[in-house]
């Protein structure tokens, strides 16, 4: 074999695992290349990449059950009941198949048995670059009658597969512990999975979803038989609606369209599209092909029935849209994204199929629907009658708000400095810590602005309600930028915005909605790089005289290993207001010690689609999340 490495023990290396440790170097080398971070945001692709695997087995008819259990020591499993993968030898590699799709880039796919594979898009990298990412990884097959295992570390096969059981059933178990060499966080957040694992449930109808954190002995449960029909449903909950969901779906040319929608009573546009569960913040040509449809659709519609009369000879897009709550999902085999941030579906064929499909089913669904398609036609001219006055209307009322007046707000302490790259802004949350934040800060280049805790209230409204918000409006006033189409980055009075918010919950809120509304309406201030967020620690550790400040539970197990745990007195900060001012200096805005994060256009993206999904418009929804939550513990399967 020319092709060979003959290594120290004697073993001859032949060409496949000289790829397969290749390979495996390359992932490790180069980890951001295949999962975008080694950040918080890359640990958790970790676990959807495996999850991914399953839900393509459920796409592909075998699996309706999908686990994720993360574990004390924040390694994870997750559980399917799909065909298990396949064991017997691969005809090439001479080594089990499963052996090939754990340690070989891009193999996953090779033997796919037909169907829609969701990989592609951020993830979709395939259960080998997890491997490769962990510092140890154990899968368990069930297949053919047997049970199967097989371990590795850090890529490489440190046993061979073996059978270690007889099995009725059969699926897949894999469990994997992020490697501490690769990833700068290590702490699985309940939350982010969570919100993926129910975005999951809605995209693949019928599957059952259960997370079990053994770290806080809970269990969440999501299981929604109408898919994304229920996801409009929910989003529309607590609003009137104008009529019963509306679905469909259909393969055409190889692609698969599935639309849900409703409209409700509201003048606001609700669309989540997704691309093989990916989903697509800046649309692209499904949405495209959607829109076009439904224009045409409704005018069509308006002038055959002399709907349309009364100086309005067509409608456009923007009013047809007027209160709609939609959801599109389609199944691509070879997407395109494009964009800075790849969220954006490029292929030209899908406006096509996309169109045509949308025309078909709702023409039909309007003539059988009368009432529905006549309601819809109301709304819309009422919106395009209104568009031009409230169009004005609404730009007087942000002029009155006066958001580019000169006179600073009162609650923010600014700083003596001028020159905006030496000057930083926090945004703290309360009243309290806004305090400690004024005493202890470096007064000539930190200025703070503290919100109160009535910014909590606004997640009821929109957006545009939010605008008005009196203590959104001091932010503004104090950046200095004015706000979206009058938005002058020059204007900035400080290069450094930084969100410094409590370590729970509430603080977690309150830096959704900030990074969305620095999304949505200052996103140049993320682009530049201004935006930052604080990181205040978790914990006091105190051994005598020596205090440590540690940041994570992560952070606390290694320092308790190192200083022992006799004599020793931790304080957990639930909030910034319970440091005085000279340890929130000292632990958090102290140039010198301090870590900030900088904010990625990325990570403002993320918190975008979960205020729009959790916050944007419902009544309390935290507390609603908790409900669903708890509801669901209770239809565990008993
Ligand atoms: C390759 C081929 C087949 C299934 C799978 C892989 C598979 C992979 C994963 C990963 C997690 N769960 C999974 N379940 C299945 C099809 C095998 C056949 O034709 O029977």
């Amino acid at each position: 074999m020319e092709d060979s490495l003959l290594l120290e023990n004697n073993t001859r290396y032949g060409a496949e695992e000289i790829q397969v440790l290749e390979g495996l170097e390359a992932v490790r080398r180069r980890p951001g290349m295949y999962i975008g971070s080694t950040s918080a945001r890359g640990l958790h692709h970790l676990v959807y990449e495996v999850v991914d695997n399953s839900i393509d087995e459920a796409m592909a008819g075998f699996c309706n059950k999908i686990d994720v259990i993360v574990h004390h020591d924040n390694s994870v499993t997750v559980v399917d009941n799909g065909r298990g993968i396949p064991v017997e030898n691969h005809p090439k590699m001479g080594i089990p198949a499963v052996e090939v799709v754990l340690t070989m880039l891009h193999a996953g796919g090779k033997f796919g048995g037909g169907g829609y594979k969701v990989s592609g898009g951020l993830h979709g990298v395939g259960v080998s670059v997890v491997n490769a990412l962990s510092e140890w990884l154990e899968v368990e097959v069930r297949r053919e009658g047997f049970v199967w295992r097989q371990r590795f570390e850090r890529g490489v096969p440190v046993t061979k597969l073996q059978k270690t059981g007889k099995a009725k059933n059969t699926g897949t178990r894999v469990t994997f512990k992020p490697d501490h060499e690769i990833f700068e966080e290590l702490e699985f957040n309940q939350e982010t999975l969570l919100q993926r694992l129910r975005e999951l449930s809605y995209l693949t109808k019928g599957v059952k979803i259960t997370l079990v954190d053994e770290r806080t002995d809970q269990q969440f449960v999501y299981q929604h038989s109408g898919g994304i029909k229920d996801f409009v449903v929910h989003l529309n909950k607590n609003k009137n609606v104008l009529h019963k969901p509306i679905y469909f779906e259909e393969i055409k040319d190889d692609i698969m369209v599935e639309v849900a929608l409703q409209y409700n009573d509201g003048f606001v546009e609700n669309m989540f599209s997704y691309v093989n569960n990916i989903h697509t913040v800046d649309g692209g040509t499904h949405e495209t092909g959607f829109k076009t449809a439904l224009t045409r659709v409704i005018n069509d519609y308006g002038k055959k029935y002399n709907i349309l009369k009364n100086g309005i000879a067509s409608l456009l897009g923007e009013d047809i849209r007027e209160g709609l709550t939609i959801i599109i999902s389609v199944k691509v085999p070879e997407p395109q994204f494009e964009g800075q941030t790849k969220t954006k579906l490029g292929n030209s064929e899908v406006r096509g199929v996309v169109d045509t499909v949308v025309s078909e089913k709702l023409s039909t669904y309007f003539e059988e629907n009368p009432a529905v398609a006549r309601k819809i036609l109301e709304k819309s001219i009422n919106a395009a009658r209104a568009r031009e006055a409230a169009r004005k209307a609404r730009e007087l009322t942000r002029r009155k708000n006066a958001l580019e007046s000169s006179t600073l707000p009162g609650k923010l302490a600014d700083c003596s400095e001028r020159d905006p790259a030496l000057s930083e802004l926090f945004i703290v949350e309360g009243d309290s810590a806004g305090g400690s934040a004024k005493q202890g800060r470096d007064r000539r280049y930190q200025a703070i602005l503290p919100l109160r805790g009535k910014i909590l209230n606004v997640e009821k409204s929109r957006m545009d309600k939010i605008l008005a918000n009196e203590e959104i409006r001091a932010l503004i006033t104090a950046l200095g930028t004015g706000i979206g189409e009058d938005f002058n980055i020059d204007k900035a009075r400080y290069h450094k915005v930084i969100i410094m918010t409590d370590a729970d919950v509430d603080g977690a809120h309150i830096r959704t909605l900030l990074l969305t509304f620095f999304y949505r309406y200052m996103r140049q201030l993320i682009e530049n790089g201004y935006v930052y967020i604080a990181q205040p620690p978790l914990y006091r550790v105190r051994k005598g005289k020596n205090d440590y400040y540690v940041f994570s539970d992560h952070e606390l197990e290694q320092l308790l290993n190192r200083i022992g745990r006799e004599k020793i007195s931790i304080q957990r900060y639930k909030g910034l207001g319970e440091m005085n001012p000279e340890q929130l200096w000292e632990t958090t805005m102290n140039f010198d010690s301090r870590t900030i994060l900088q904010v990625k256009l990325e990570d403002a993206i993320e918190a975008n689609h979960i205020f729009s999904m959790l916050m944007g418009d419902k009544v309390e929804p935290r507390r609603e999340f908790i409900q669903e939550n708890a509801r669901a513990v209770r239809n565990l399967d008993v």
